[in-house]
Protein backbone atom coordinates (compact mmCIF):
# COMPACT_ATOMS: atom_id res chain seq x y z
CA UNK A 1 0.00 0.00 0.00
CA UNK A 2 1.72 3.02 1.06
CA UNK A 3 5.53 2.95 0.55
CA UNK A 4 7.41 4.75 3.38
CA UNK A 5 11.08 4.77 2.11
CA UNK A 6 10.97 7.03 -1.14
CA UNK A 7 10.35 10.46 -1.47
CA UNK A 8 6.56 12.06 -2.24
CA UNK A 9 5.79 15.88 -3.19
CA UNK A 10 2.35 17.33 -3.91
CA UNK A 11 0.78 20.93 -4.31
CA UNK A 12 -0.70 21.85 -1.17
CA UNK A 13 -2.20 24.81 -1.96
CA UNK A 14 -5.79 24.77 -3.88
CA UNK A 15 -5.54 24.65 -7.93
CA UNK A 16 -6.01 28.23 -8.94
CA UNK A 17 -4.72 31.91 -8.40
CA UNK A 18 -3.50 32.51 -4.84
CA UNK A 19 -1.09 34.80 -3.21
CA UNK A 20 0.78 32.35 -2.06
CA UNK A 21 1.03 28.50 -3.39
CA UNK A 22 3.02 25.57 -1.17
CA UNK A 23 5.02 22.65 -2.86
CA UNK A 24 5.91 19.47 0.05
CA UNK A 25 8.09 17.21 0.39
CA UNK A 26 8.93 14.64 2.33
CA UNK A 27 11.02 11.45 2.62
CA UNK A 28 14.73 10.38 2.62
CA UNK A 29 15.80 12.76 -0.11
CA UNK A 30 13.32 15.68 0.29
CA UNK A 31 16.01 17.92 1.24
CA UNK A 32 19.05 17.38 -1.04
CA UNK A 33 16.13 17.70 -3.68
CA UNK A 34 15.53 21.14 -2.42
CA UNK A 35 19.24 21.69 -2.28
CA UNK A 36 19.45 21.15 -6.16
CA UNK A 37 17.00 23.62 -7.57
CA UNK A 38 17.01 26.54 -4.52
CA UNK A 39 19.28 29.63 -4.81
CA UNK A 40 19.80 31.71 -1.99
CA UNK A 41 18.40 35.47 -2.38
CA UNK A 42 21.54 37.11 -1.03
CA UNK A 43 24.74 36.33 -2.54
CA UNK A 44 26.86 34.51 0.01
CA UNK A 45 29.03 31.81 -0.58
CA UNK A 46 28.72 30.06 2.98
CA UNK A 47 24.65 29.58 2.25
CA UNK A 48 23.56 26.91 3.94
CA UNK A 49 19.82 25.66 5.02
CA UNK A 50 19.24 26.49 8.96
CA UNK A 51 16.49 23.94 10.51
CA UNK A 52 12.88 25.27 10.49
CA UNK A 53 14.14 28.23 8.93
CA UNK A 54 12.64 30.55 5.93
CA UNK A 55 15.13 31.27 3.53
CA UNK A 56 14.35 33.72 0.72
CA UNK A 57 15.90 33.22 -2.86
CA UNK A 58 14.79 31.39 -6.45
CA UNK A 59 13.97 27.94 -7.64
CA UNK A 60 15.83 27.40 -10.31
CA UNK A 61 15.89 24.54 -12.98
CA UNK A 62 19.48 23.40 -12.35
CA UNK A 63 19.97 22.28 -16.10
CA UNK A 64 19.05 25.32 -17.84
CA UNK A 65 19.79 28.11 -14.77
CA UNK A 66 16.31 29.46 -15.60
CA UNK A 67 14.91 31.09 -12.52
CA UNK A 68 11.16 29.48 -12.18
CA UNK A 69 9.74 31.18 -9.29
CA UNK A 70 11.07 33.96 -6.24
CA UNK A 71 10.61 31.88 -3.32
CA UNK A 72 10.29 31.26 0.67
CA UNK A 73 12.15 27.73 1.53
CA UNK A 74 11.75 26.09 4.58
CA UNK A 75 13.77 22.51 5.72
CA UNK A 76 12.07 20.43 8.52
CA UNK A 77 14.52 17.67 9.78
CA UNK A 78 13.03 14.87 11.26
CA UNK A 79 11.64 13.53 13.38
CA UNK A 80 10.15 16.48 14.88
CA UNK A 81 7.83 16.93 11.73
CA UNK A 82 4.18 16.17 10.46
CA UNK A 83 5.34 12.74 8.45
CA UNK A 84 8.29 11.83 11.09
CA UNK A 85 10.92 12.45 8.44
CA UNK A 86 12.58 15.20 6.66
CA UNK A 87 9.76 17.58 5.26
CA UNK A 88 10.51 20.80 2.63
CA UNK A 89 8.14 23.42 1.78
CA UNK A 90 8.73 25.62 -0.86
CA UNK A 91 6.13 28.87 -0.69
CA UNK A 92 6.36 30.41 -4.22
CA UNK A 93 3.83 32.83 -5.87
CA UNK A 94 -0.13 31.19 -5.90
CA UNK A 95 0.06 30.50 -9.76
CA UNK A 96 -0.75 27.43 -10.93
CA UNK A 97 2.04 27.41 -13.70
CA UNK A 98 4.85 27.96 -11.52
CA UNK A 99 3.73 25.85 -8.84
CA UNK A 100 3.47 23.30 -11.31
CA UNK A 101 6.99 23.74 -12.44
CA UNK A 102 8.65 23.44 -8.85
CA UNK A 103 6.59 20.25 -8.39
CA UNK A 104 7.58 18.66 -11.75
CA UNK A 105 11.32 19.37 -10.71
CA UNK A 106 11.03 18.24 -7.59
CA UNK A 107 9.58 14.95 -9.88
CA UNK A 108 12.31 14.98 -12.39
CA UNK A 109 15.23 14.58 -9.06
CA UNK A 110 13.64 11.98 -7.90
CA UNK A 111 10.47 12.71 -5.91
CA UNK A 112 7.30 11.03 -7.18
CA UNK A 113 3.93 12.13 -6.77
CA UNK A 114 2.12 11.83 -3.17
CA UNK A 115 -1.17 10.20 -3.28
CA UNK A 116 -3.82 11.58 -1.61
CA UNK A 117 -3.94 12.10 2.13
CA UNK A 118 -0.16 10.25 1.86
CA UNK A 119 1.30 13.12 3.78
CA UNK A 120 -0.98 12.21 6.52
CA UNK A 121 -0.82 8.47 6.41
CA UNK A 122 2.94 8.87 6.54
CA UNK A 123 2.10 10.81 9.74
CA UNK A 124 0.25 7.66 10.82
CA UNK A 125 2.29 5.22 9.92
CA UNK A 126 5.02 6.70 11.57
CA UNK A 127 3.32 6.75 14.79
CA UNK A 128 2.78 10.92 15.02
CA UNK A 129 -1.23 10.77 14.65
CA UNK A 130 -3.24 7.82 15.72
CA UNK A 131 -6.47 6.83 12.82
CA UNK A 132 -8.98 8.90 14.57
CA UNK A 133 -6.63 11.65 14.86
CA UNK A 134 -5.38 11.10 11.31
CA UNK A 135 -9.04 11.66 9.86
CA UNK A 136 -9.74 14.52 11.75
CA UNK A 137 -7.76 16.26 9.70
CA UNK A 138 -9.81 15.99 7.36
CA UNK A 139 -12.48 17.12 8.96
CA UNK A 140 -10.69 20.47 10.01
CA UNK A 141 -10.22 20.76 6.71
CA UNK A 142 -13.88 20.28 5.78
CA UNK A 143 -15.69 21.69 8.53
CA UNK A 144 -18.26 23.82 7.78
CA UNK A 145 -19.35 25.76 10.82
CA UNK A 146 -17.19 26.47 14.26
CA UNK A 147 -18.74 23.80 15.85
CA UNK A 148 -17.89 21.36 13.00
CA UNK A 149 -14.30 22.64 13.71
CA UNK A 150 -14.49 22.25 17.66
CA UNK A 151 -15.24 18.53 17.19
CA UNK A 152 -12.82 17.71 14.71
CA UNK A 153 -10.04 19.53 16.94
CA UNK A 154 -10.92 17.68 19.57
CA UNK A 155 -10.46 14.58 17.98
CA UNK A 156 -7.48 15.27 16.46
CA UNK A 157 -6.00 16.36 20.29
CA UNK A 158 -6.97 13.09 20.37
CA UNK A 159 -9.96 13.46 22.72
CA UNK A 160 -12.07 10.42 21.32
CA UNK A 161 -8.40 8.28 21.00
CA UNK A 162 -8.06 8.65 24.69
CA UNK A 163 -11.78 7.53 25.24
CA UNK A 164 -11.36 4.65 23.26
CA UNK A 165 -7.49 3.58 25.20
CA UNK A 166 -9.06 4.38 28.36
CA UNK A 167 -11.62 1.89 27.37
CA UNK A 168 -9.50 -0.25 26.17
CA UNK A 169 -7.34 -0.79 29.15
CA UNK A 170 -9.83 -1.60 30.93
CA UNK A 171 -10.57 -4.52 29.04
CA UNK A 172 -7.39 -5.65 28.27
CA UNK A 173 -6.78 -6.90 32.46
CA UNK A 174 -9.82 -8.55 31.94
CA UNK A 175 -9.00 -10.54 29.01
CA UNK A 176 -5.49 -11.11 30.05
CA UNK A 177 -7.32 -12.80 33.37
CA UNK A 178 -9.21 -14.86 31.44
CA UNK A 179 -6.32 -15.98 29.27
CA UNK A 180 -4.52 -16.99 31.90
CA UNK A 181 -6.85 -18.75 33.68
CA UNK A 182 -7.63 -20.95 30.61
CA UNK A 183 -3.92 -22.01 30.29
CA UNK A 184 -3.54 -22.30 34.20
CA UNK A 185 -5.23 -24.34 36.93
CA UNK A 186 -7.22 -22.10 39.33
CA UNK A 187 -4.38 -22.31 42.13
CA UNK A 188 -2.17 -21.20 39.86
CA UNK A 189 -3.15 -17.74 39.17
CA UNK A 190 -4.69 -15.24 42.12
CA UNK A 191 -8.89 -14.78 41.69
CA UNK A 192 -10.00 -11.60 39.67
CA UNK A 193 -13.58 -10.98 39.36
CA UNK A 194 -13.87 -8.81 35.73
CA UNK A 195 -17.20 -7.42 35.92
CA UNK A 196 -16.08 -4.33 37.29
CA UNK A 197 -13.94 -3.79 34.46
CA UNK A 198 -16.79 -4.76 31.85
CA UNK A 199 -18.98 -2.54 33.76
CA UNK A 200 -16.72 0.17 33.37
CA UNK A 201 -16.44 -0.21 29.66
CA UNK A 202 -19.84 -0.45 29.31
CA UNK A 203 -20.32 2.56 30.88
CA UNK A 204 -17.53 4.03 29.02
CA UNK A 205 -18.72 3.16 25.57
CA UNK A 206 -22.61 3.96 26.22
CA UNK A 207 -21.45 7.56 27.02
CA UNK A 208 -19.51 7.96 23.71
CA UNK A 209 -22.51 6.26 22.18
CA UNK A 210 -24.94 8.58 23.93
CA UNK A 211 -23.78 11.95 21.73
CA UNK A 212 -22.88 9.95 18.47
CA UNK A 213 -25.64 11.45 16.78
CA UNK A 214 -25.14 14.48 17.46
CA UNK A 215 -21.73 14.60 17.04
CA UNK A 216 -22.56 13.02 13.50
CA UNK A 217 -25.27 15.91 12.52
CA UNK A 218 -22.47 19.03 13.16
CA UNK A 219 -19.79 16.45 10.63
CA UNK A 220 -22.47 15.62 8.39
CA UNK A 221 -25.29 18.60 8.37
CA UNK A 222 -28.39 17.93 7.42
CA UNK A 223 -30.24 18.34 4.32
CA UNK A 224 -33.91 20.08 4.46
CA UNK A 225 -35.65 19.63 1.10
CA UNK A 226 -37.89 23.47 0.97
CA UNK A 227 -41.33 22.19 -0.84
CA UNK A 228 -44.74 23.46 -1.11
CA UNK A 229 -47.30 24.69 -4.23
CA UNK A 230 -45.76 27.26 -6.42
CA UNK A 231 -45.96 31.12 -4.69
CA UNK A 232 -46.16 30.78 -1.45
CA UNK A 233 -42.95 31.81 -0.67
CA UNK A 234 -40.31 29.15 -0.92
CA UNK A 235 -37.32 31.10 -2.37
CA UNK A 236 -38.29 33.96 0.28
CA UNK A 237 -37.87 32.02 3.08
CA UNK A 238 -34.62 30.49 1.71
CA UNK A 239 -33.67 34.07 1.04
CA UNK A 240 -34.97 35.12 4.56
CA UNK A 241 -32.84 32.31 6.60
CA UNK A 242 -29.10 32.91 4.56
CA UNK A 243 -30.56 36.86 5.09
CA UNK A 244 -29.09 37.19 1.48
CA UNK A 245 -31.11 37.12 -1.63
CA UNK A 246 -29.69 34.21 -3.56
CA UNK A 247 -32.96 32.96 -4.93
CA UNK A 248 -34.99 34.68 -7.60
CA UNK A 249 -38.42 35.66 -6.32
CA UNK A 250 -41.07 37.13 -8.01
CA UNK A 251 -45.14 37.05 -8.06
CA UNK A 252 -45.50 34.75 -10.47
CA UNK A 253 -45.67 31.00 -10.05
CA UNK A 254 -42.89 28.93 -11.36
CA UNK A 255 -40.14 31.43 -11.55
CA UNK A 256 -37.98 28.29 -9.43
CA UNK A 257 -37.13 26.00 -12.15
CA UNK A 258 -33.94 24.01 -10.89
CA UNK A 259 -33.35 22.94 -7.26
CA UNK A 260 -30.77 25.50 -5.91
CA UNK A 261 -28.87 24.43 -2.87
CA UNK A 262 -27.13 26.99 0.21
CA UNK A 263 -25.92 25.98 3.70
CA UNK A 264 -27.30 27.68 6.47
CA UNK A 265 -25.03 27.69 9.91
CA UNK A 266 -27.88 27.31 12.20
CA UNK A 267 -25.90 27.52 15.58
CA UNK A 268 -23.34 25.44 14.77
CA UNK A 269 -25.22 22.90 12.64
CA UNK A 270 -24.42 23.20 9.04
CA UNK A 271 -27.42 22.70 7.42
CA UNK A 272 -27.86 22.49 3.25
CA UNK A 273 -31.32 24.18 2.24
CA UNK A 274 -32.40 23.14 -1.24
CA UNK A 275 -35.17 25.52 -2.69
CA UNK A 276 -37.09 23.48 -5.16
CA UNK A 277 -39.76 24.30 -7.94
CA UNK A 278 -43.62 24.37 -6.83
CA UNK A 279 -44.90 21.10 -6.78
CA UNK A 280 -48.45 21.38 -8.73
CA UNK A 281 -50.70 18.68 -10.45
CA UNK A 282 -50.62 20.57 -13.33
CA UNK A 283 -47.19 22.00 -14.60
CA UNK A 284 -47.91 24.91 -17.35
CA UNK A 285 -44.17 23.47 -19.73
CA UNK A 286 -42.03 20.79 -20.11
CA UNK A 287 -38.92 22.49 -17.84
CA UNK A 288 -41.63 22.93 -15.11
CA UNK A 289 -42.43 19.14 -14.99
CA UNK A 290 -38.34 18.70 -14.76
CA UNK A 291 -38.45 20.80 -12.17
CA UNK A 292 -41.05 18.97 -10.45
CA UNK A 293 -39.04 16.16 -10.67
CA UNK A 294 -36.28 17.19 -9.27
CA UNK A 295 -38.19 18.58 -6.30
CA UNK A 296 -39.48 14.95 -5.59
CA UNK A 297 -35.79 13.94 -5.47
CA UNK A 298 -34.65 16.49 -3.60
CA UNK A 299 -37.59 15.46 -0.85
CA UNK A 300 -36.55 11.95 -1.43
CA UNK A 301 -32.85 13.22 -0.58
CA UNK A 302 -33.66 15.28 2.62
CA UNK A 303 -33.34 15.05 6.02
CA UNK A 304 -35.93 17.05 6.64
CA UNK A 305 -38.84 18.90 5.19
CA UNK A 306 -39.44 22.76 5.10
CA UNK A 307 -43.30 22.49 3.93
CA UNK A 308 -44.23 25.87 3.15
CA UNK A 309 -47.94 26.98 2.85
CA UNK A 310 -49.59 30.28 2.77
CA UNK A 311 -51.60 30.66 5.36
CA UNK A 312 -53.61 33.43 3.88
CA UNK A 313 -55.37 31.11 1.52
CA UNK A 314 -57.53 27.82 2.12
CA UNK A 315 -55.41 24.55 1.90
CA UNK A 316 -55.64 23.30 -1.41
CA UNK A 317 -55.70 19.71 -2.96
CA UNK A 318 -52.39 20.34 -3.78
CA UNK A 319 -51.13 21.25 -0.42
CA UNK A 320 -52.98 17.60 0.67
CA UNK A 321 -50.82 15.89 -2.12
CA UNK A 322 -47.79 17.18 -1.47
CA UNK A 323 -48.24 16.54 2.35
CA UNK A 324 -48.52 12.65 1.12
CA UNK A 325 -45.61 13.32 -0.90
CA UNK A 326 -43.47 14.14 2.51
CA UNK A 327 -45.07 11.03 3.99
CA UNK A 328 -43.46 9.74 7.22
CA UNK A 329 -40.26 11.79 6.99
CA UNK A 330 -39.48 14.09 9.20
CA UNK A 331 -41.30 17.71 8.34
CA UNK A 332 -41.99 21.69 9.74
CA UNK A 333 -44.94 23.11 8.36
CA UNK A 334 -44.11 27.01 7.68
CA UNK A 335 -47.28 28.96 7.95
CA UNK A 336 -46.03 31.57 5.24
CA UNK A 337 -47.76 35.01 4.81
CA UNK A 338 -49.22 35.81 8.00
CA UNK A 339 -48.81 39.41 7.23
CA UNK A 340 -51.48 39.15 5.06
CA UNK A 341 -53.84 38.44 7.57
CA UNK A 342 -56.64 39.83 9.16
CA UNK A 343 -55.00 41.27 12.92
CA UNK A 344 -57.65 38.69 15.09
CA UNK A 345 -57.07 35.59 12.31
CA UNK A 346 -53.42 36.62 13.05
CA UNK A 347 -53.18 36.86 16.52
CA UNK A 348 -55.13 33.35 17.08
CA UNK A 349 -52.79 31.62 14.39
CA UNK A 350 -49.31 33.16 16.72
CA UNK A 351 -51.35 31.77 20.44
CA UNK A 352 -52.47 28.15 19.09
CA UNK A 353 -50.13 27.81 15.25
CA UNK A 354 -52.29 24.69 14.48
CA UNK A 355 -50.79 22.05 11.83
CA UNK A 356 -52.69 21.50 8.80
CA UNK A 357 -51.04 18.52 8.99
CA UNK A 358 -51.50 16.80 12.24
CA UNK A 359 -48.31 14.52 11.68
CA UNK A 360 -45.87 18.18 11.50
CA UNK A 361 -45.33 20.54 13.66
CA UNK A 362 -46.75 24.12 12.17
CA UNK A 363 -44.63 27.41 12.92
CA UNK A 364 -46.24 30.85 11.81
CA UNK A 365 -43.90 33.19 9.88
CA UNK A 366 -43.63 35.86 7.14
CA UNK A 367 -40.56 35.60 4.94
CA UNK A 368 -41.29 39.14 3.73
CA UNK A 369 -41.39 41.01 7.68
CA UNK A 370 -39.19 37.81 9.12
CA UNK A 371 -41.79 37.42 11.95
CA UNK A 372 -41.25 33.95 13.47
CA UNK A 373 -37.98 33.11 11.94
CA UNK A 374 -36.90 32.57 15.18
CA UNK A 375 -38.93 29.71 16.11
CA UNK A 376 -38.98 28.16 12.40
CA UNK A 377 -35.17 27.86 13.39
CA UNK A 378 -35.68 26.74 16.62
CA UNK A 379 -38.44 23.93 14.91
CA UNK A 380 -35.45 22.70 12.59
CA UNK A 381 -32.83 22.22 15.48
CA UNK A 382 -35.80 20.28 17.13
CA UNK A 383 -36.49 18.09 14.37
CA UNK A 384 -32.89 17.76 13.46
CA UNK A 385 -31.56 16.36 16.84
CA UNK A 386 -35.52 14.43 17.14
CA UNK A 387 -36.35 16.48 20.31
CA UNK A 388 -33.23 15.60 22.24
CA UNK A 389 -32.04 19.22 23.73
CA UNK A 390 -28.66 19.81 22.62
CA UNK A 391 -26.09 20.08 25.03
CA UNK A 392 -23.51 22.85 24.81
CA UNK A 393 -20.72 20.38 24.83
CA UNK A 394 -19.12 19.34 21.92
CA UNK A 395 -19.42 15.74 21.27
CA UNK A 396 -16.31 13.34 20.75
CA UNK A 397 -17.96 11.04 18.35
CA UNK A 398 -18.96 12.73 14.97
CA UNK A 399 -18.61 10.10 12.12
CA UNK A 400 -20.37 7.08 11.63
CA UNK A 401 -17.43 5.31 11.23
CA UNK A 402 -16.76 5.50 14.40
CA UNK A 403 -19.85 5.35 15.65
CA UNK A 404 -20.80 1.82 14.22
CA UNK A 405 -16.98 0.58 15.86
CA UNK A 406 -18.07 1.32 19.41
CA UNK A 407 -21.64 -0.37 19.24
CA UNK A 408 -20.08 -3.29 17.77
CA UNK A 409 -17.90 -2.92 20.64
CA UNK A 410 -20.68 -2.44 23.10
CA UNK A 411 -22.79 -5.53 21.76
CA UNK A 412 -19.73 -7.22 22.52
CA UNK A 413 -18.76 -6.26 25.97
CA UNK A 414 -22.38 -6.74 26.65
CA UNK A 415 -21.96 -10.72 25.35
CA UNK A 416 -19.06 -11.09 27.18
CA UNK A 417 -20.61 -9.82 30.61
CA UNK A 418 -23.41 -11.88 30.23
CA UNK A 419 -21.95 -14.95 29.48
CA UNK A 420 -19.63 -13.81 32.35
CA UNK A 421 -22.41 -13.71 34.84
CA UNK A 422 -23.95 -16.78 33.95
CA UNK A 423 -20.61 -18.45 34.61
CA UNK A 424 -19.85 -19.79 30.76
CA UNK A 425 -16.44 -21.31 30.42
CA UNK A 426 -13.33 -18.50 30.06
CA UNK A 427 -12.75 -19.46 26.25
CA UNK A 428 -16.37 -18.22 25.17
CA UNK A 429 -16.06 -14.84 27.34
CA UNK A 430 -12.30 -14.57 25.97
CA UNK A 431 -13.86 -14.33 22.24
CA UNK A 432 -16.15 -11.84 22.86
CA UNK A 433 -13.80 -9.33 24.45
CA UNK A 434 -10.77 -9.88 22.17
CA UNK A 435 -13.65 -8.61 19.40
CA UNK A 436 -14.72 -5.73 21.47
CA UNK A 437 -10.65 -4.71 21.55
CA UNK A 438 -10.59 -5.49 18.08
CA UNK A 439 -13.14 -3.20 17.22
CA UNK A 440 -11.78 -0.37 19.43
CA UNK A 441 -8.63 -0.78 17.85
CA UNK A 442 -10.01 0.02 14.31
CA UNK A 443 -10.96 3.89 15.48
CA UNK A 444 -7.06 4.29 16.84
CA UNK A 445 -5.58 2.22 13.70
CA UNK A 446 -4.35 -0.16 15.65
CA UNK A 447 -5.93 -2.95 14.41
CA UNK A 448 -7.38 -1.11 11.02
CA UNK A 449 -7.25 -3.56 7.69
CA UNK A 450 -5.40 -2.26 5.18
CA UNK A 451 -8.43 -2.22 2.81
CA UNK A 452 -9.34 0.35 5.83
CA UNK A 453 -6.86 2.67 5.48
CA UNK A 454 -6.73 2.58 1.51
CA UNK A 455 -10.46 3.92 1.92
CA UNK A 456 -10.08 6.48 4.73
CA UNK A 457 -7.18 8.44 3.45
CA UNK A 458 -8.43 8.01 -0.57
CA UNK A 459 -10.97 10.50 0.76
CA UNK A 460 -8.33 13.02 1.24
CA UNK A 461 -7.03 15.72 -1.16
CA UNK A 462 -3.71 15.35 -2.85
CA UNK A 463 -0.83 17.21 -0.99
CA UNK A 464 -2.62 17.20 2.20
N1 LIG B 1 -47.08 39.28 1.87
C1 LIG B 1 -46.18 38.31 1.75
N2 LIG B 1 -45.73 37.97 0.53
C2 LIG B 1 -44.80 36.99 0.44
C3 LIG B 1 -44.31 36.32 1.59
N3 LIG B 1 -43.43 35.39 1.17
C4 LIG B 1 -43.36 35.48 -0.17
N4 LIG B 1 -44.19 36.46 -0.61
C5 LIG B 1 -44.43 36.85 -2.02
O1 LIG B 1 -44.99 35.75 -2.71
C6 LIG B 1 -44.50 35.72 -4.05
C7 LIG B 1 -43.87 34.38 -4.34
O2 LIG B 1 -42.74 34.24 -3.55
P1 LIG B 1 -41.60 33.19 -3.89
O3 LIG B 1 -40.64 33.19 -2.75
O4 LIG B 1 -41.05 33.39 -5.24
O5 LIG B 1 -42.47 31.86 -3.84
P2 LIG B 1 -42.05 30.38 -4.36
O6 LIG B 1 -42.66 30.22 -5.69
O7 LIG B 1 -42.72 29.46 -3.36
O8 LIG B 1 -40.59 30.27 -4.35
C8 LIG B 1 -43.54 36.89 -4.18
O9 LIG B 1 -44.24 37.98 -4.74
C9 LIG B 1 -43.16 37.18 -2.74
O10 LIG B 1 -42.78 38.51 -2.53
C10 LIG B 1 -44.82 36.71 2.86
O11 LIG B 1 -44.46 36.19 3.93
N5 LIG B 1 -45.76 37.72 2.87
MG1 LIG C 1 -39.30 29.81 -5.88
Amino acid sequence: MFSLDDTIAAISTPIGEGGIGIVRMTGPDAASILYRIFRPGSRSDEFEFEPRRLHYGYIIDPLTEERIDEVLAVVMPAPRTYTRQDMVEVHGHGGIVALRRILTLCLRLGARLAEPGEFTARAFLNGRLDLAQAEAVLDIVRARTEASLRAAMGQLTGCLSEQVRQIRDALLPALAYLEASIDFAEDEIPERDISQDLALAVAGLSRLLADADRGIIYRQGVRAAIVGRPNVGKSSLLNRLLRTSRAIVTNIPGTTRDTLEETLNLRGVPVVLVDTAGIQAKPQDPIEQLGIERSRNALAQADLALFVVDASQPFSEADRAIAALIGKRPAIVALNKIDLLEPEARARILQTPTSPFDSFPAVPISALTGEGLESLEEAILEAVFSGRVTASETPMVTSPRHKEALSRALDHVRAAQAAYQEGVVADLVAIDLTAAIHALGEITGQTASEDLLETIFSHFCVGK
